[in-house]
């Protein structure tokens, strides 16, 4: 996708102001045509306005510093509704407190229609004489004034039906809004710029006057931080921990109590977001909306960047740098809301517009998926206070230049990073493919469980029966006192059902990958194991291993079960166990676990878990990648599936992307087609005969066999007899 153009900017000719207005007019009428006369009364909060409000304001707006001054005798349409319907004007005169018009049960939705045609009748009056320069501008600004009550008539609609517990759907415009891949940071050298509004077309006097200033090089998200990135966030304790939070930010969620971005529901253990649409899943491809400039803040600090200032934002989005920049999320600026050099407010009541605004509000950039077409443009400054979120506000990363980790060379940055190296090369292949291995994090680790207590997936429970089962028959053969050692042992669960056996086992070394798996299940087994020695090794049984040396003199056992023997190729598969057999050293015994092929539907499911686990599993390898190799994997654009191959006897398991993208990870940047494979696993399927020619190949010897008689699976006693 390219970067978005820039607006239109609509240059309004004075014969054109009479058909701008009506438009402008008519498009409010329809904004509310779905809602009622109820849906238009009711006040959800002091910063939110009735429907029926906002229809009567933009219309007081025009019989107030248009009819009232331009045309002779006008008369107004009601004597109260000036009270009723200014809403900050002090020039114009007292008004209803803006918490209260909530309670303005009257007049009438019809009767403000009404006055709505009145003023319409006499503003076409006006255009029929001519409107001259000074009130052509004024008309300009009531119709800009009337397409931001339009963007305010949807959010305060939408805040009000989040507060119905039906959460009704307003859905306006919200179809607008689309997903798509996480933000690349765009590079953009600064210098001297200039900002603001440059006279030519409309604009709100805050965007005056144009000015120079001076910009260090920066660099800026193409994209807005997503739903899921969010989630990260979210996940990783973003709403408790102080350090990243500006002092009044974490005072706010505090008192609030805040832990995700408003119309975030918790629904059954997965979050819903209500939007215009109605409630539904969150999508972690959309931007995140409906934030506060504080919780911003923090989400940037946490993600090592920060906010864009204003002016960045500016010639970012001149260059063409960004998407989603104008028809999206406002974006939240660290910019302060203040006078740009040389402000002068405009003369008269309209002064009051923008100006007094101008102290404790943030700045945010852009437009949103409710902003009227046509509404903005690059020089546009919204404004909200820090604390405020009904309005759709999301945003963008920016970081300094000369900190930014792309400005190290990638290979330098990565060299000593194996996963990188690793990475890298999986992902340049013409088949691109990565090994298992890196499937372990600490998320993995967990999810790995949460696979093994699926309905679909037999390996852990069939093997875990049989092992009990036998483990009488299978120690027998076993000197004792021995010390058992686990080639990828992640929970260390089965262990238990050898470890159970008295005087078998003096000492335990769980080897595995995952750190946080291994110290779990330490602790775990200490606390049910208080006599058993426990030495873990956090490694990797591929490469060179050495065992701990207090194992001198012990006996040894080996364990690898789970069948992870199943996630080589044959030939490593060999190789490993013949490994193994060197480093548990001459007169050592092994217990293998291993799955034996079965009906490929029973494999199917156990692959393609219904709860989807099994896509968590393997799509947490693309997170892996984004958390520690500065990736920008959108998770959402790849699904994953897992096939039997009935040639290889193997469940091969793959993520597909679902689009043509490039993803960026490790410095490096990877294209995927559409329906491109990234294999991540294979998970190969034995008989006996298969199993019992490898570990001789590695060079044991067979010393016993069982086999499960619930599902096909096996496990064997090896001996080394050299
Ligand atoms: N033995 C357990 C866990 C099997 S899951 C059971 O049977 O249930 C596979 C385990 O092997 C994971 O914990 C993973 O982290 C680990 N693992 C995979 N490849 C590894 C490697 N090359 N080196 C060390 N551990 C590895
Ligand atoms: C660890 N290993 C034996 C599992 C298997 O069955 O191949 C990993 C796994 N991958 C998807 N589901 C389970």
């Amino acid at each position: 996708m390219n970067a978005q153009t820039l607006p239109q900017r609509r240059y309004l000719t004075d014969a054109d102001l009479g058909a701008a207005y009506q438009a402008t007019r008519e498009y409010t009428r329809s904004l509310v045509s779905t809602v009622s006369a109820e849906d238009m009364t009711v006040q959800s909060m002091p910063d939110a306005s009735p429907g029926k409000w906002h229809l009567a304001h933009t219309t007081w707006f025009f019989e107030t510093f248009v009819l009232g001054k331009y045309l002779p005798g006008y008369r107004v349409f009601d004597e109260s509704y000036p009270y009723l319907f200014n809403s900050y004007y002090e020039s114009a005169g007292p008004r209803q407190p803006r918490a209260q018009r909530g309670l303005l049960t009257r007049p009438s939705v019809d009767e403000v229609l009404a006055y709505r045609a009145h003023v319409d009748r006499h503003m076409q009056i006006v255009f029929d004489c001519g409107v001259r320069d000074e009130l052509a501008a004024l008309i300009r600004l009531g119709i800009a004034h009337e397409e931001q009550h339009q963007e305010l008539i949807v959010m305060d609609l939408l805040h009000l039906f989040a507060q119905s517990p039906l959460k009704p759907a307003f859905d306006a415009n919200g179809a607008k809004n689309r997903g798509g891949r996480r933000g690349h940071f765009q590079a953009v050298a600064g210098g001297l710029v200039q900002i603001g509004h440059d006279g030519d077309g409309f604009a709100f006097d805050n965007e005056s006057p144009r000015h120079k200033v001076w910009l260090e090089p920066f660099e800026i998200s193409d994209r807005l931080v997503t739903n899921g990135e969010w989630l990260e966030f979210m996940n990783d304790g973003g709403y408790a921990r102080p350090e990243l939070w500006l002092s009044d930010g974490w005072a706010l969620i505090q008192a609030e109590g805040w832990t995700a971005p408003s119309y975030w529901y918790p629904v059954d253990g997965e979050w819903q977001e209500f939007g215009l649409n109605g409630q539904a899943a969150l999508d972690p491809s959309m931007p995140v909306s409906h934030v506060s400039f504080y919780e911003a803040w923090a989400y940037a600090r946490w993600a090592g960047a920060r906010l864009p200032t204003e002016a960045e934002w500016e010639i970012a989005a001149v260059g063409g740098r960004l998407q989603q920049a104008f028809d999206t999320q406002w974006q939240w600026t660290q910019s302060a809301y203040s006078p740009y050099p040389g402000f002068r407010e405009a003369p008269g009541a309209v002064g009051e517009y923008n100006g007094k605004f101008m102290i404790n509000q943030m700045v945010l950039r852009g437009g949103c998926c409710a902003t009227p077409e046509g509404h903005a443009r690059a020089t546009y400054r919204n404004f909200f206070a820090p604390d405020k979120r009904w309005q759709f506000a999301g945003l963008r990363l920016a970081r300094d230049a000369a900190t930014s980790p792309s400005k190290t060379t990638p290979s330098n940055r990565w060299r000593g990073n194996e996963f990188a190296q690793h990475v890298i090369a999986g992902l340049s292949k013409p088949k691109k493919a990565l090994s298992p291995k890196y499937l372990y994090d600490a998320e993995g680790s967990r999810l790995f469980e949460e696979i093994c207590a699926t309905p679909e997936y037999y390996v852990t429970r069939v093997e875990q029966a049989l092992l009990r089962e036998i483990v009488g028959d299978l120690v027998d053969g076993l000197p004792k006192q021995a010390a058992l050692i686990e080639f990828g042992s992640g929970a260390s669960e089965k262990t238990r059902a050898l470890l159970d056996r008295p005087n078998q086992f003096s000492t335990y070394v769980p080897i595995d990958m995952s750190a946080a798996a291994v110290n779990d299940a330490v602790q775990r087994l200490t606390r049910s194991y208080p006599d058993l020695t426990v030495l873990p090794v956090v490694g990797d049984f591929t490469a060179e291993l050495t065992l701990p040396k207090s194992l001198h003199g012990l006996a040894r056992v080996g364990f690898f079960p789970g069948s992870t023997i199943g996630n080589f190729e044959s030939g490593e598969a060999v190789e490993l166990l013949r490994n193994m057999r060197d480093v548990l050293g001459s007169g050592s015994h092994m217990i293998l676990g291993a799955d034996l092929i079965k009906d490929p539907a029973t494999l199917l499911a156990a692959y393609n878990d219904a709860a989807g686990v099994t896509t968590r599993f393997i799509k947490n390898l693309l997170a892996r990648i984004n958390r520690e190799l500065e990736g920008n994997f959108d998770l959402a654009a790849f699904s994953h599936n897992s096939i039997w191959n009935d040639e290889r006897h193997r469940m091969e398991m793959y993520l597909i992307s679902k689009i043509d993208q490039i993803v960026h990870a490790a410095g490096e940047s990877f294209a995927f087609k559409a329906g491109e494979r990234l294999h991540t696993e294979n998970s190969h399927k034995f008989t006996a005969v298969v199993l019992s020619q490898m570990v001789r190949d590695a060079g044991w010897t067979p010393d016993g066999y069982w086999e499960s008689t619930v599902q096909p699976f096996a496990i064997m006693r090896l001996k080394d007899e050299h």
